[in-house]
């Protein structure tokens, strides 16, 4: 027992549990990269110019996230300066609501591609929020918007030209109603904007949905001129007549516009709009108090269906008949109705057969 008792270092190793792995011992090497587990807005039923705010939440703390790694394709808006405060896991920016407002679909995307975690290791996946709407019916008539930003100076600011439809089978794009690959915002000769829904508009539009309408002057085809300097100043709403038989129907009312041109000159219009409206004809009373379709043959004019658009193409004179002010000034104010005129009473007093060709 001598000294058996009396070898009190060595005896119980220290180290008996510490057979396996214990060269790496304390902490095990990262290899797993982050991953983005949400991305959710704030408030996710906006109205246009309304910001609100985005949070994107990853596994772990990320480095490098910037901009460049969210995908806005098809959010409709723009995002501000992002920024953590806690350590890079949870990230907020700002979100605001702008162009192609009724789009569809709103959603912000993001691949995890370009961040990294502490350890270098390079995020995986993708994510995407849920689908936001964002709504402009608040914001009209132009209600709230800066009416400075109109371009094209044709008194529709941008933000409502940009929302146009675009037409469905040609290229297409949003913010492009007359199908020329140009955005109207810019062309002061198209003017693309939203009618409510009413032939009292003016005077009571209550409550009624929206439809879009674009006007194309110097047109062909719905198509402009490039050379064309014609350029349209209004674009505007009128009540229809009160006196307006009750057979005709004018679903939005009067379509009255405003356009600047060479004195006297003639000028070729196209007329986009939805044709669920049911209407037949861009109808003006001639001077005998009768009304005539300028979008059918007998008037130069005719009307075409444009993929999921409806186009009226008619012609005015500076000064003509057709011509409101009735001067040959280089102004043109027309307002004319788009609408159903039963064939029961058209052309009464005037040639019946003229109303044979309108397609
Ligand atoms: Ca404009
Ligand atoms: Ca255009
Ligand atoms: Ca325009
Ligand atoms: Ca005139």
């Amino acid at each position: 027992m001598v000294g058996a008792g009396l070898t009190p270092g060595p005896a119980p190793a220290p180290g008996t549990g510490s057979a396996p792995g214990t060269g790496l011992a304390p902490g095990l090497a990262d290899t797993t990269g982050p991953t983005l587990s949400s991305i959710t807005l704030a408030n996710t039923s906006l109205t246009l110019d309304e910001a609100t705010i985005v949070t994107f939440t990853f596994s772990e703390a990320v480095d490098d996230f910037d901009a460049r790694d969210i995908d806005l394709s098809d959010a409709n808006g723009t995002l501000g300066q992002l920024s953590s405060t806690d350590g890079g896991i949870t990230w907020t920016a700002v979100f605001t609501p702008t162009a192609n407002v009724n789009a569809a679909s709103n959603v912000i995307r993001m691949e995890m591609t370009g961040v990294s975690d502490a350890a270098g290791n390079a995020g995986v996946g993708q994510a995407s929020s849920d689908n936001y709407t964002i709504d402009t019916r608040s914001a009209h008539p132009l209600g709230g918007l800066d009416k400075s930003k109109d371009t094209d100076r044709d008194n529709i600011v941008d933000v409502v030209e940009d929302d146009a439809p675009g037409i469905a089978g040609s290229l297409n794009a949003v913010g492009d109603g007359n199908g020329d690959g140009i955005a109207d915002s810019t062309q002061s000769a198209v003017t693309s904007t939203r009618f409510i829904l009413s032939p009292t508009a003016e005077s009571n539009p209550g409550n009624a949905p929206y439809t879009p309408v674009t006007l194309v002057a110097c047109s062909k085809g719905g198509k402009i001129d490039p050379d064309s300097s014609v350029r349209i100043t209004s674009l505007v709403q009128k009540d229809s007549p009160l006196n307006l038989s009750q057979e005709m129907q004018m679903p939005i009312g009067l379509t009255s516009f405003r356009v600047l041109l060479a004195r006297g000159h003639s000028e070729t219009f196209s007329l986009y709009v939805d044709p669920t409206l049911g209407i037949n004809g861009y109808w003006r009373k001639d001077g005998h108090g009768v009304w005539v379709n300028l979008a059918s043959d007998p008037y130069g004019g005719k009307m075409e269906l444009e993929g999921d658009r409806l186009r009226l193409d008619f012609s005015i004179a500076d000064g003509g008949e057709y011509d409101a002010d009735g001067k040959a000034d280089g102004v043109i104010t027309a307002p004319g109705g788009v609408a159903k005129m039963p064939l029961s009473i058209v052309g009464q007093g005037s040639d019946v057969g003229q109303f044979e060709s309108w397609f």
